[in-house]
């Protein structure tokens, strides 16, 4: 395996002093070394960790981006129609999901086996990252000769358990370091010590979801857990296509009479925070938007997402919710649950929670196309419900 401080000072030694990302677990090591240097940018969506390494390289910078394969489709317009006709080039660190011939979850499989076609078609020429050091040096060694030579960009795909893990003591001042000395800007919230769990809260608040809405759960841990406390036909538990959430229930509700309460992330909902300003133009009055703030990419290992600094509530206002609540307890939460259903949206509820999930945590038993089937079924009743009133 490849030790991460070697491999961040390879880069370093190579020239690169410029890096931007998203997290993937794969590469959870260096990112984790990365969260705390003062020339590492923490991007909400892959687009801008490209966009930002190509304004780095304009102002005379070597640069690299490290990303999950899930996120290739966010570097394909920029890949495309930036660095390809300006000619700019970077170094990519991919997280390989999905490899073919590895054992991996559904949303992986399709991704992993085009990778590499994606990345050629983008004329971009990628590289296996050996798991030996020397390997991995000789492996470097071409990929920033082809950088240098071509000025095209070149990927390195990095497989599961190619990189050490970092101590969590060093972690942990890598994370507090990224958030050091930052205000948070959302008011009247009680110390980080007293959140609750997400698992916590998400068990109060499907214990007083009505029976007819329709829930959507965002990418990663969040769906996982609220498997894990009881899975319903209602529940679409998203897995891949980080940040959709909101999109998928602004969808379902503008066609449904049902509720639709969306569980988003605070990474998941930075990643598209353009389609809160969509859900405040059209204004849907049956859909509930929770995010559940940790502060961090939990399901990837805990990388700070930069949420601490946004108010989430202020954001949903400026962009026409109904109404906006923050809070940092699971009373407010349900309470907020009760009222808003009651009441007409689109509503937004910021409830900050601490960092962490379930031991032992399991993925639903149920395969993805089914709990779409099934969603659908349950959808479908009202969809003829509200037809009938509107007729
Ligand atoms: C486009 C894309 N980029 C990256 C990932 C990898 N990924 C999966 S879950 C996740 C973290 C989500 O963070 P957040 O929304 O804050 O939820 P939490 O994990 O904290 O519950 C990441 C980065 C992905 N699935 N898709």
């Amino acid at each position: 395996m490849l030790n991460p401080h070697d491999f961040i000072n390879t880069l370093n030694n190579r020239g690169i002093s410029f890096y931007a990302g998203v997290p993937c677990s794969f590469l959870n090591g260096p990112m984790s070394l990365l969260a705390n240097r003062e020339n590492y940018v923490g991007a909400t969506i892959e687009t801008d960790a490209l966009a930002l390494c190509a304004g780095a390289w304009l102002a005379g910078k070597k640069t690299a981006v490290f990303c999950q394969n899930s996120g290739l489709g966010n570097l394909i317009s920029p890949l495309s129609s930036l660095n390809a006709p300006f000619a700019i080039p970077t170094l990519l660190v991919i997280g390989w999901r999905g490899k073919p011939g590895d054992i991996d979850e559904p949303q992986h499989m399709l991704m992993g086996k085009t990778t590499q076609q994606i990345l050629a078609a983008m004329d971009v020429v990628s590289f296996e990252l050996p798991k030996t050091a020397s390997e991995a040096k000789h492996t470097l060694a071409e990929a920033f000769a082809l950088i240098e030579q071509s000025g095209k960009s070149a990927a390195l795909l990095v497989s599961p358990e190619t990189f050490e893990a970092v101590d969590a003591a060093t972690r942990a001042d890598s994370i507090k370091a990224a958030t050091l000395g930052r205000e948070t800007l959302v008011k009247d919230l009680k110390s980080g010590a007293y959140y609750p769990g997400r698992y916590d809260v998400l068990k109060a608040l499907s214990a007083h979801m009505p029976e007819n809405a329709a829930v959507i759960a965002t990418t990663g841990k969040c769906g996982r857990e609220l498997y894990s406390i009881g899975d319903r036909n209602q529940y679409f538990y998203m897995v891949g296509s980080m940040g959709s959430a909101s999109a998928i229930g602004l969808g379902a509700a503008l066609n449904t009479a049902r509720p639709v309460v969306v569980l988003d992330g605070d990474g998941a909902a930075l990643m598209r925070l353009g389609t809160m300003a969509t859900v405040g133009r059209i204004g849907p009055p049956n859909l509930f938007h929770i995010i559940l703030d940790n502060q961090a990419h939990d399901s990837t290992g805990g990388q700070p997402t930069g949420s601490e600094t946004i108010d989430f509530s202020a954001v949903a206002a400026a962009c026409g919710y109904a109404s906006a609540t923050s809070c940092d307890d699971i009373s407010t939460a349900v309470d907020t649950l009760k009222k808003c259903l009651a009441g007409s949206g689109p509503h937004l509820l910021h409830i900050r929670i601490k960092l962490g999930s379930l031991k032992g945590l399991v993925r639903p038993k149920v395969q993805p196309h089914e709990v779409a089937e099934r969603f659908r079924q349950f959808l479908k009743v009202a969809v003829l419900a509200k037809k009938g009133k509107q007729a």
